[in-house]
């Protein structure tokens, strides 16, 4: 097979290119070309090198899809050696993302230029690693020791203005890229420019004291993960110690990360998000239809936080609301949303005129006569949602995509009173709706074939994580929040308090733990829905004695200021002896045994009942593979990305 690696002279200049889709990965094949072009040009007449890439990005990083094969050479670390040994100047020219061990190689050549456009970054702390050829010594010597542990343990790139201004990069190239670098690589030479190695540059000056700070705010920030603590001392070895200690110092935190499991959780998500997006049983060259206009129904904290994530898209949003005070409320909602993102750095105040002037209102459901979707987000009530897709059917265009936001509600039953059930699809999305990435996209039984491309493909566009669910009461996530919640009260019964329940749960990697998430959520939406069942829907008293006890003296949660814990006056959590004496009254009523638990039995207990009902959901074919599984848990529910998920974690779980 032909190599992805071409090397050519264009006069002085010794020219290697990489073609390698879909993001020129730094495989073996393109490692192996790289090299041997690199050793062709030291004994030829080019006086100066560059390496460029075709395609949409210079390298993206090492070949994720060979991690779990044996390392063929040469390996990046002897190519990045290679690199920064060259005899001629070696010119790095980056568009796209040069991401990784691509960044690495840019960083071992002796000049980098990069389009305006570009981004550099090193994000193994996201796939639980650190960059393993020599990116952490290379990036404090060029960048300082705080920009360097800044890159490196957020894993965010950065644009090439800003590497620029770092000393990362040394020229932006405006048009052409490859000619551009050509053209300065020729004036390199002509002004006789050094073999400029970033492995011989001092570190910056920097305050000693950054790294123990540093190790202080990555205990809470990265809870549960390795990576970034091997990254701070690798960075600390780059500045106290020489290359080669430093190099070394890396590449043991990089071979005990590789091996851990938090890494094999965090590579599995990578992948896992990527399938979420494919739907098997979809036709790849399905024609979508387009959604450039959308109607919103309901104005209050979903609907608001539905029509920005469209707006921020670039997307066209009118919001129906049954008032103009209802309409007004609910614009002032996205105001005050877009008002917290610009104070929190988020967003631009220009970005925000032109995402708001893209929301319009109106309480005349005529005004959705030719958008392309409607997205319902009222509040959980069937009969109205019925009512409402019957408006819509009589209003909107044919073809119109007609998309209900319930978190759990029998999405057949509200297509069926529409006389499009092919036009119907569920769109649940996660509060709060403009900035929780996780979309579950509830594929009807009738939802047509190019309804849920269409979905799926607007989901990326307005970069949510869609994860395809069949029709179930609670789809996926919601569905497994149940046993959750049961054993969660059970564990209460038996003798483990709210507290001890909560703080297992959260050291074990959870971001919250259950009783917390309860009181987040209100008590009284269960409770207000329980009130409809009759004593044999409602199953075992045991799993909400205690929450219909809590509801029934006022206190609904965080909301109301005190549920299973209490809150003054703000968001911290507080146990109540109240509770505990109630949880024990109600234990004796129902004859439940106390008795000491350990941590270990509630997560164990906890974690199985997630398991056992994502087992039940993948047998009755709801979610399409248990991946997706772990994608609605990490993105929607806080489970820690470094355990990979709860299928991937029960599926790997030692012993
Ligand atoms: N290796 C292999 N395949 C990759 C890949 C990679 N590094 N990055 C992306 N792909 C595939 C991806 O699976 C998908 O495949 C397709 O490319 C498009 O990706 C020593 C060890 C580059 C910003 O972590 O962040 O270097 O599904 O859908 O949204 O220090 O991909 O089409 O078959 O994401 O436009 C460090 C990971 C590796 C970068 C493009 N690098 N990639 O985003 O497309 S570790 C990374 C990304 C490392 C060294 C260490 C993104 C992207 P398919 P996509 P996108």
């Amino acid at each position: 097979m032909a190599s992805p690696v071409s090397y050519r002279l264009e006069g002085i200049i010794g020219i290697i290119t990489v073609d390698s889709p879909p993001v020129n990965a730094l495989s073996h094949a393109v490692r192996e070309g790289i090299f041997d072009a690199i050793s062709e040009a030291q004994g030829d007449s080019s006086e100066a090198i560059v390496i460029s890439c075709d395609g949409r990005t210079f390298f993206a990083g090492a070949d994720i899809t060979e991690f779990d094969k044996p390392l063929k050479d040469p390996g990046l670390p002897d190519l990045v050696k290679a690199i920064e040994a060259s005899s001629k100047p070696v010119v790095a020219a980056m568009h796209g993302t040069a991401l990784g061990g691509g960044f690495e190689m840019a960083l071992a050549a002796h000049y980098r230029c990069a389009m305006p456009f570009a981004k550099v970054g090193l994000p193994e702390v996201k796939l639980g690693l650190l960059p393993g050829a020599g990116g952490t010594q290379r990036t404090t010597r060029l960048a300082g020791v705080k920009a360097s542990l800044d890159l490196i343990t957020s894993g965010v790139p950065i644009v090439a203005a800003k590497a620029k201004s770092l000393g990362l990069i040394d020229k932006i190239i405006d048009g052409n890229l490859l000619s551009g670098a050509i053209a300065w690589a020729g004036q390199l030479v002509a002004d006789q420019a050094p073999i400029r190695r970033s492995s011989e540059q001092a570190v910056p000056e920097y305050d000693a004291a950054i790294f123990e700070e540093y190790r202080t705010s990555l205990r809470r920030r990265a809870r549960g993960q390795i990576a970034p603590g091997r990254i701070v001392a690798a960075v600390e070895a780059a500045a106290t110690m020489s290359f080669t200690d430093g190099l070394a110092i890396e590449k043991q935190a990089f071979l005990d990360c590789m091996a851990s499991p938090e890494s094999a959780g965090m590579r599995h998500i990578f992948f896992a998000e990527r399938e979420a997006s494919k739907v098997d049983d979809l036709p790849r060259d399905i024609v979508q239809r387009p959604i450039e206009t959308v109607g919103i129904i309901g104005g209050g904290t979903m609907g608001g936080g539905i029509a920005m994530s469209f707006a921020n898209a670039g997307i066209q949003v009118t919001m129906i609301e049954i008032s103009d005070e209802a309409l007004v409320r609910g614009l002032s909602i996205i105001d005050r949303n877009y008002a917290g993102s610009v104070k929190r750095g988020k967003l631009s105040e220009k970005q925000v005129a032109s995402y708001r002037a893209l929301i319009s209102g109106s309480t005349d459901y005529a005004a959705l006569a030719d958008v392309d979707m409607v997205v319902e987000a009222v509040f959980e009530n069937p009969d109205l949602k019925k009512k409402i897709f019957k408006q819509l059917d009589d209003v909107c265009k044919p073809g119109a995509i007609l998309a209900t936001n319930t978190s759990y509600q029998d999405v057949d039953a509200i297509a069926a009173v529409t006389s499009r059930p092919e036009d119907v699809v569920g769109m649940h999305f996660f509060s709060p709706a403009h900035i929780m990435k996780l979309l579950e996209v509830v594929r009807g039984e009738k939802t047509a074939d190019d309804v849920l491309a269409s979905v799926m493909a607007v989901a990326k566009k307005i970069r949510k994580v869609a994860v395809v669910s069949g029709v179930c009461y609670g789809f996926i996530g919601n569905r497994m929040l149940q046993p959750y919640g049961k054993t969660s009260q059970m564990l209460l019964l038996e003798g483990a308090t709210p507290q001890q329940i909560d703080s297992a749960m959260e050291s074990w990697g959870m971001a919250m733990g259950p009783l917390r998430v309860f009181d987040l959520a209100g008590l009284d939406i269960d409770y207000t829905a329980r009130q409809a069942l009759t004593d044999e829907q409602k199953g075992d008293p045991m799993f909400y004695r205690v929450p219909d006890l809590l509801v029934e003296a006022g206190r609904m949660g965080q909301k109301s200021g005190a549920g299973f814990y209490t809150y003054e006056g703000n968001r911290k959590a507080t146990s109540d002896p109240v509770v505990n004496k109630m949880i024990e009254k109600v234990a004796a009523e129902l004859g439940v045994e106390r008795r000491e638990i350990s941590d270990g039995e509630i997560v164990e207990r906890l974690i199985s009942s997630l398991v056992d009902e994502g087992r039940k959901i993948l047998d009755e074919g709801i979610a399409q593979r248990s991946s997706d599984i772990d994608i609605v848990y990490i993105y929607g529910y806080g489970f820690p990305a470094a355990r990979g998920g709860p299928m991937f974690y029960a599926d790997n779980a030692v012993g």
